[in-house]
């Protein structure tokens, strides 16, 4: 355990690794008292490092050593050093094979980092630096080597034997035992290594490639879930025709594997080869998964596959270029999810985790670029910026130089890098010459924290026809970096008439009539673009699906806002205007509860309602109205109570006016003969089971029998869990515990399902308070080893249940000070992550703040704190 301060790594003090592996040849003993693992590196000499000295370190990580040979001698004490966190043999020649032999115990490895077991099955977790615990090596992404891997285990309890690669050997060893010899012909970094020993069964599929090769597609996962598979085998064979025909990437091995565990720290991992899923972003059948759980696990499988590429053929040079990947496959699968579904609601989904979530973050203490410039522990920057803002940022490239160019670039850069490990400024390089596009500015975007702000002015000349729009930006400071230079921002904008239609928008000096869009390239800290032959005042539509992000301000008026809800011709700023004149309506009666709810937004809301010919995606998402946790990333200090029950009131307010059409909603929304995740069917689904929610939110006795008997016959778990959501978040007490009861009774078997029961009632605003989330902690079912369980109580009640998560009387705060204290050594990953809803301690009223700091101050004073929660708290408390 630590007890000295943990030590900052710095970007500035990278150097290439002193040594190579050019070969890896790894052999697994797996027992149940723990496994043997014997590595044999080839190694030498990098001829690119400047000769710091003759010493080799390697990187180890709660390993117990047994053997060091230097080329087939084994070397005395004295001829190496155990430091514990490093190997060091100080004295090598320029190439050499080196052997080591550990110890581990996988069965007590409660980190989920490295090799350890979930279910009784052995698996690993090597990003980012995992590999270290289950072997000394240099583990660091530069270093990529080829892995051979002998796998050897009892062969009735661990059937099946997995590595990277292709199976090369098999065969049976005395004792009951058998192996399996894995190879894997590309260079890979170690935090890609992966190995898996357990009884699963395996779904077989195939997959012939463009070129007319043959891909051998194996989903491995214990046999209760086996009719869980076909919507990830789907999913990935959809994923690897769009990777072939919109990037023209193919993939390169004869087998494609996918493995499913219970316990996980995160969503998958993308394993050469070899990928490991969280069951939950991999397992789903119309019967006892969401239309969300669908779409997530249709853009998980894919992000996962499409890393074989951006991540796996291409890596990062160090821990600093996580967004490299990240950034760049997160951008590839949602355009594969808006190619899949609706474009529309895709950016609006995109946009919203931005502004709720991201913007929050980089508002926050733990504020970073998309390229950090140092950090204590890797693990903590797994983040909304390094994943959502990075693909925000790939995302303006495609923008700024139009899909042909950034394919040619994206071409160039695989061309140019594969098997090389590379650095984001080596991704917008070959952007650049591909496009001869210069993207000097455009790099801020790597190096700056903070979202930037576009403040937005405009005035009509009506003698002269010509609109002039003022914008001005400036980026907040944030930890360790003010007085930001102006970031290169484009931004798309059109112009209403006053019909509503598009006016195609010429700029001063140009000659014919343009587009309906302009793409504005804002380079300085003010521009004023001026618009000629403008007939009349137009109504600006700013930022154009999105086309940045940032904050944009302009003070539309509300008429203004409904006139682009119904006109604007980007969907994506006809659903904003909504947002924009929701939150108007909502900090309007907040703290006024004489003040009546603008009769603009109900009949807004109705016309939407009623409209049978509007897009029902686009229609589900404009109804819904702007989240807590957003109003709260609005709010300068934010009062959670206050902000809740303003949100209260126009949700009730809306339910009520709209009753007579929300009951035709939900009557109109029949259930679809055959489940299937289109579009139109989720977008049904999803106004079906909003209109029930919002009636029973009132206390609607009609939608309380629909509820029952959409609970009792649903065919779909999307149905059933809507109607239990509802019955939960209502007033009737009987019928919600009557529903809560059946449904564990009915699904108690299947823990994906019990995770969601978990999840409806820890963040019910209604019924989930404290002392019901401690009850839950309680539950049979409830398991403090799995994070999935933690994520579905404490995470769904700190994240999602503000109003009882932000209980004046600080007793939310002190509970997740607890539970973080209380998993900080089992598990610092998933207590790190916890930590997150109390960062933000000084975006909040006084009457929080306090209790939030203070909790945060009782995190700090534990013993021997693990560097991740270390890092964040440190980080939150410091001045
Ligand atoms: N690359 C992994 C994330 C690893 C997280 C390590 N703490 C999954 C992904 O982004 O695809
Ligand atoms: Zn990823």
């Amino acid at each position: 355990m630590r007890t000295s301060q943990p030590k900052t790594i710095y970007l500035s003090e990278y150097r290439v690794p002193d040594f190579l592996v050019d070969h890896v040849d790894l052999r697994f003993e797996l027992f149940e008292e723990g496994a043997r693992v014997h590595s044999t590196m080839t190694m030498r000499r990098n001829p690119e490092a400047s000769g710091s000295g003759e010493q080799l370190e390697l990187n180890g990580d709660s390993l117990t050593l047994e053997s060091v040979h230097l080329d087939g001698r084994a070397l005395q004490a004295g001829e190496y050093e155990d430091r514990g966190e490093w190997l060091v043999v100080p004295s090598v020649p320029d190439a050499f094979e080196l052997k080591v032999v550990t110890w581990i115990e996988p069965q007590n490895n409660t980190r989920l980092e490295g090799l350890y077991k979930s279910s009784g099955m052995f698996c690993t977790q090597c990003e980012a630096e995992g590999f270290r615990c289950i072997t000394y090596f240099p583990d660091r992404p530069d270093v990529m080597a080829r892995y051979r891997t002998r796998i050897e285990a009892d062969k009735a309890a661990y059937p099946i034997l997995l590595s990277n690669g292709n199976d090369v050997d098999r065969g049976d060893l005395d004792g009951g035992r058998h192996y399996v010899t894995w190879e894997d012909p590309f260079p890979k970094p170690s935090y890609l290594f992966a190995l898996v020993a357990g009884d699963l069964v395996e779904q077989r599929d195939s997959f012939t490639t463009l070129s007319g090769r043959d891909i051998d597609l194996r989903i491995y996962i214990e046999p209760r879930n086996a009719e869980k598979t076909d919507h990830a085998m789907d999913s990935l064979k959809r994923a690897m025709r769009w990777d072939e025909e919109v990037y023209g990437r193919e993939y390169d091995l004869d087998i494609f594997m996918i493995v499913a565990v219970d316990d996980f720290n995160m969503g998958a991992m993308e394993n050469k080869g070899l990928n490991i899923f969280n069951s939950s972003c991999v397992l789903a059948r119309p019967e006892s998964e969401t239309d969300m759980a669908f779409q997530r696990i249709e853009s998980i499988v894919a992000h996962e596959y499409f890393h074989n590429w951006s991540g796996n053929r291409v890596t990062c040079r160090d821990w600093f270029q996580l967004s490299l990947k990240e950034g760049f496959t997160v951008f590839r699968d949602s355009q594969f999810s808006a190619d899949m579904g609706s474009p529309t609601v895709n950016r609006i989904e995109n946009a919203t985790l931005l502004r709720t979530a991201q913007f929050a973050e980089d508002g926050g203490p733990m504020a970073h670029p998309v390229r950090p410039a140092s950090y204590m522990e890797i693990s903590n920057f797994y983040t909304l910026t390094i994943y959502e803002k990075g693909a925000e940022v790939v995302r303006m490239i495609h923008t700024l130089l139009g899909p042909e160019l950034f394919r040619q670039g994206s071409d160039l850069y695989f061309q140019r890098h594969d098997g090389e490990a590379v650095t984001t400024d080596d991704f917008v390089k070959a952007m650049e010459d591909a496009s001869a596009k210069d993207l000097g500015q455009f790099r801020l975007w790597y190096e700056q924290a903070g979202t930037p702000e576009l403040v937005v002015e405009d005035d009509y000349d009506k003698a002269e026809q010509v609109y002039r729009l003022t914008i001005r930006q400036s980026i907040p400071d944030t930890p360790g970096q003010t007085d930001k230079k102006p970031q290169h921002i484009p931004f798309a904008v059109g112009l209403l008439d006053t019909e509503g239609n598009d006016i195609p928008l010429t700029l001063a000096g140009e000659s014919g009539s343009g587009e309906p869009t302009r793409v504005l390239e804002l380079t300085e800290r003010e521009h004023v673009f001026e618009f000629t032959g403008v007939g009349s005042r137009p109504v600006p539509s700013l930022l154009r699906n999105f086309s940045a992000p940032v904050r944009v301000n302009y003070p539309w008026n509300r008429d203004q806002l409904m006139f682009l809800m119904s006109h604007d011709s980007d969907g994506f700023n006809r659903w904003d205007a909504g947002q924009r004149l929701a939150v108007d309506v909502i900090h309007e009666v907040s703290g006024h509860a004489e003040t009546e709810v603008d009769p603009r937004l109900i009949n807004a809301s109705r016309t939407l309602l009623d409209d049978r010919d509007a897009d029902q995606a686009l229609v589900a998402k404009m109804l819904q109205l702007p989240s807590e946790a957003y109003l709260i990333e609005l709010a300068e200090q934010a009062d959670v109570q206050t902000i809740h029950h303003a949100r209260e009131r126009v949700l009730k307010a809306l339910a009520t006016a709209l009753r007579d059409d929300l009951m035709a909603c939900y009557q109109r929304q029949q259930p679809a003969e055959s489940y299937q995740v289109t579009p139109e069917d989720v977008a049904s689904r999803s106004l079906r089971n909003m209109a029930l929610a919002w009636l029973l939110h009132i206390g609607d006795e009609e939608a309380r029998d629909l509820a029952l008997a959409q609970f009792q016959s649903a065919t779909n778990m999307t149905d059933q869990s809507g109607a239990l959501r509802a019955l939960v978040n209502s007033p009737f007490e009987e019928e919600r515990s009557r529903a809560l009861d059946a449904f564990y009774q009915q699904w108690h078997r299947d823990p994906q399902v019990v995770e969601q029961w978990f999840s409806i009632q820890a963040s019910s605003p209604v019924s989930g308070d404290l002392a019901a989330v401690r009850r839950l902690l309680e539950h049979e079912a409830f398991d403090w080893k799995n994070p999935n369980k933690i994520r579905h109580v404490v995470g769904a009640f700190a994240g999602q249940n503000l109003v009882h998560f932000h209980d004046q009387d600080g007793s939310g705060y002190q509970f997740l000070a607890d539970t973080i204290r209380r998993l900080d050594d089992s598990n610092p990953q998933i207590a790190a992550r916890l930590t997150a809803p109390l960062t933000r301690w000084r975006k909040f009223a006084h009457v929080y703040s306090e209790g939030m700091r203070k909790a945060l101050e009782s995190v700090r004073d534990k013993d021997g704190l693990s560097r991740d929660v270390y890092e964040i708290v440190h980080k939150s408390l410091a001045e």
